[in-house]
């Protein structure tokens, strides 16, 4: 059954029952909450007049700063952003009051009525220029392997260059927002669209100055998150709650889909600097890079992204000397945040470009240089974790022989030698791909488990759904451990009040660290039953006993005794039919102030071969093949997995080709709608996605030794752009790499015929 399991949600999505925030029924007497934001990205305000306004029909409240009754505080990890702006605008879309009113269309008459007057302060949006002014939102970090820049002296050939990536829009296709219902005694119910509950739980708790038992906070699934609800849905849940604090009654605030793209963060954009220098043998002996993000206006998960921009700085290859520093520039944007790949892609950009800068002046193909740096096992991470377990060559192997790559190769070759205004390229992409949350002290979970006098299982735990299909895989697990069918479990809502203390649903972790609790919780209760089956069957030793479809067996021949009748007698014996059982990841630490450690579960690999077809006339262009060896460990669901494969593929390619943010001068989001971002369909997708998994025993870190698989294959993605850069290269022999993407039709169009050797 395993290898056709599908997200158990998909029914109900495809009918329309499946429940989302905005679809919670509303209770009586519920107030529709609507964003004030600020026009102008730096300013300080003169006055802010909501007297007007607070005077329109229906409207109940207007909250400002001044109705918070605990602190006006957001920041996760640094204390630097207000819930509602105060004396200083720092972007624009920024929060500055939240009306209340009897209905949405009555809020919208008032939020016209607010009179803010400001004077306007310098904008900086430009990472350079906040680098240069030494606006930062948290401290530069340095990784450090011996000493690069005193080995590239040595080094036959050394090439330096510079990178842009941009940001990219979520799009998640449910917008953020949050429903506040207030319960007895000043206690407060959230129904949140949060990849994070407790981080809205805490968050919340500090705004109403309340401690945090005060706040439930409830999740059922969201439709999608990809990283833009870990930190930020935080700011809803909590203007909602401070709603229902001080009025009394419940607060619905939904995020239309305009305001959602211009008042939320997004991919971080990184311009960065390279040098990387090489032996003869195209050995790559040295490696520096200097990443300037572009973090916004405040800290957000800044941070943390950054240090993973760092731990995948030299992504699959083993460089003896390196020097990595990242730099969290603060400007005038919303503040960026998580996105699929965490900065990873970030950094795994720049030393491919470095690569390919590298190639196209020693004129070999960059997959030579590629394949020959790849690690292995013992050779040390810049971070001083050593790999292990490693099998990227065996996926880099395994494509070369399956796909025929040598052969595909030749084929482009041709093609291009023959055709004058069509040119193919092409580019290989590995990916090496940290599993743990960075940050050590995050990497734990709780699950807690019921069984029912009944037989049927209802699962509690920190994962949050959001498409990734966590929950399919929890009743996996528990199906798997508890020898029953699938059928007879419920995956319940991810609820602070069940289980504390969560970390986000994120880092690509969410399935191991929740699943490996639910394993424990499912093996004490089986031994517990087993016991019971024991002592019904007069025998001493539960060794021989098993428990699978739903009946007991000795020394593997079936008894007569079900599951049901089993659990009843159970509880009929009065033993507990429920479990809380704790994970945290084992061997995993990582000390700061050496920046060395261990912080990885384990790796995720893979490699990726991408072919593109470029129309040298049009600018246009369409994606070939994408064919991915890809090591899953021991997949509990392949057809989970390699949805997760082709989404995030298809987002990286998105990222790297289409994707234009935009903002202004002013700070001002020009890319402000779906008519003006351009997010892959089902037309700009790869004509053909062939995936392979690698044939490995999994890793004992991985939940039931089924690798994490969320973000790394974003990182596949990249392949495209170095791909589409190899093409025009074709057409126009004077081309030389830019790297600077995403690589529009646009782009691409001026890169065939600026410089071009020919008239035309
Ligand atoms: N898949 C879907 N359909 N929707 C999402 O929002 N988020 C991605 C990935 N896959 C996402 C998704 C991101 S950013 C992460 S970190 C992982 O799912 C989180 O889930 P996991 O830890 O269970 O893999
Ligand atoms: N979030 C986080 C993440 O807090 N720490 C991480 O290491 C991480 N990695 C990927 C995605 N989200
Ligand atoms: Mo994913 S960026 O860890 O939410």
């Amino acid at each position: 059954m395993e290898h056709t399991t599908k997200n158990k949600d998909s029914i109900s999505h495809v009918r329309g029952t499946s429940i989302f925030v905005d679809d919670i029924s509303e209770i009586r007497g519920t107030l529709q909450g609507l964003v004030f934001d600020s026009p102008v990205a730096h300013a300080h305000i003169t006055s802010l007049d909501i007297s007007d306004a607070e005077r329109c029909t229906g409207v109940v409240k207007i909250l400002t700063y001044n109705d918070i009754r605990g602190e006006n505080q957001i920041g996760g990890i640094i204390q630097d952003e207000p819930l509602f702006a105060e004396k200083e605008i720092h972007f624009q879309g920024q929060a500055i009051a939240l009306i209340l009113a009897e209905t949405l269309a009555e809020a919208k008459k008032a939020q016209k009525l607010i009179q803010l007057t400001y004077t306007e302060l310098p904008v900086v949006t430009s990472v350079r220029q906040a680098h240069k002014n030494g606006r930062f939102t948290n401290a530069s970090r340095t990784f450090r392997k011996n000493d690069a820049e005193k080995i590239f002296a040595k080094c036959d050939y050394v090439f330096e260059g510079q990178v842009f990536t941009n940001g990219q829009e979520h799009l998640y296709l449910e917008t953020q927002g949050a429903y506040s219902v207030p319960l007895e005694n000043g206690n407060i119910k959230i129904y949140s669209s949060t990849q994070g509950p407790t981080s809205v739980q805490k968050a919340t708790a500090k705004v109403l100055g309340v401690p945090m038992h005060r706040l439930e906070v409830e999740v059922n699934r969201l439709g999608g998150g990809f990283g833009g609800k870990e930190d930020q849905a935080t700011a809803w849940a909590a203007m909602a709650a401070v709603g229902t604090q001080i009025t009394g009654r419940p607060v619905k605030l939904i995020l239309d889909r305009h305001s959602d793209m211009r008042m939320t963060g997004k991919r971080h954009p990184y311009e960065s600097d390279f040098k990387i220098g090489l032996d003869k043998n195209l050995k790559i002996k040295a490696y520096t890079a200097t990443f300037y993000q572009n973090a916004g206006a405040a800290a957000d998960l800044s941070p943390a992204v950054a240090e993973r921009t760092l731990f995948h700085a030299t992504n699959s290859y083993n460089i003896e000397n390196v020097e990595v520093t990242v730099h969290s520039c603060k400007t005038n944007l919303p503040p960026n945040t998580a996105f699929r790949g965490f900065g990873g892609p970030q950094g795994m950009f720049v030393i491919e470009a470095a690569i390919s800068k590298a190639a196209e002046a020693l004129g070999v193909s960059a997959h030579k240089i590629q394949e020959l740096n790849l690690l292995k096992d013992g050779d040390e991470f810049p971070y001083g974790q050593i790999a292990s377990e490693t099998l990227i060559q065996d996926t880099w192997n395994k494509a070369f022989t399956t796909f025929d790559i040598e052969k595909n190769i030749q084929q482009v070759a041709d093609f291009n030698s023959k055709s004058k205004y069509f040119k193919k390229g092409y580019a290989l992409m590995p990916i090496t791909f940290g599993i743990s949350f960075t940050n050590t002290p995050m990497n734990h979970a709780r699950a807690l488990v019921h069984i029912y006098q009944d037989g049927s299982v209802g699962i509690s735990t920190g994962a949050v759904e959001m498409g990734q299909s966590v929950n399919t895989k929890m009743v996996l697990v528990a199906t798997l451990t508890l020898g029953i069918s699938p059928e007879k479990i419920k995956i319940e809502t991810t609820n602070t009040t069940r289980v504390a203390n969560t970390s986000p649903t994120a880092a690509s972790a969410t399935a191991d660290l929740n699943g490996k609790a639910v394993e424990m919780a499912c093996k004490i209760l089986s031994n517990r039953l087993k016991t019971e089956s024991a002592r019904l069957l007069h025998l001493t030793d539960i060794k021989q006993i098993s428990i699978k479809d739903n009946q007991v067996f000795v020394s593997e021949k079936l008894v007569e005794i079900s599951w049901e009748e089993l659990v009843l007698s159970a509880h009929l014996q009065r033993l507990s039919l429920t479990e809380n059982a704790h994970y945290s990841t084992p061997e995993i630490h990582f000390d700061k102030s050496k920046e060395k450690g261990h912080p990885f579960a384990y790796h995720v690999y893979g490699t990726a071969f991408t072919v593109v077809s470029i129309d040298c006339i049009k600018g246009i262009y369409e994606i070939d093949s994408v064919k991915i060896v890809h090591d899953f460990g021991k997949s509990l669901s392949p057809a989970l997995d390699f949805g997760q494969v082709e989404g995030a593929l298809v987002q990286g390619i998105g990222w790297m080709t289409m994707e234009e943010l935009l903002y202004n001068e002013k700070g001002r989001l020009l890319s402000n709608s779906l008519s003006g971002y351009k997010v892959p369909d089902i037309f700009s997708v790869p004509k053909i996605i062939e995936i392979l998994p690698l044939e490995t025993v999994g890793h004992k870190h991985a939940i039931l030794k089924s690798k994490a698989v969320g973000e790394p294959p974003l990182m596949y993605g990249i392949g495209t752009y170095f791909a589409l850069e190899n093409a025009i290269k074709q057409f126009n022999p004077n081309y030389k790499h830019k790297f600077n993407s995403p690589l529009t039709p646009e782009k691409l169009l001026n890169a065939l015929y600026d410089n071009h050797p020919n008239e035309f």
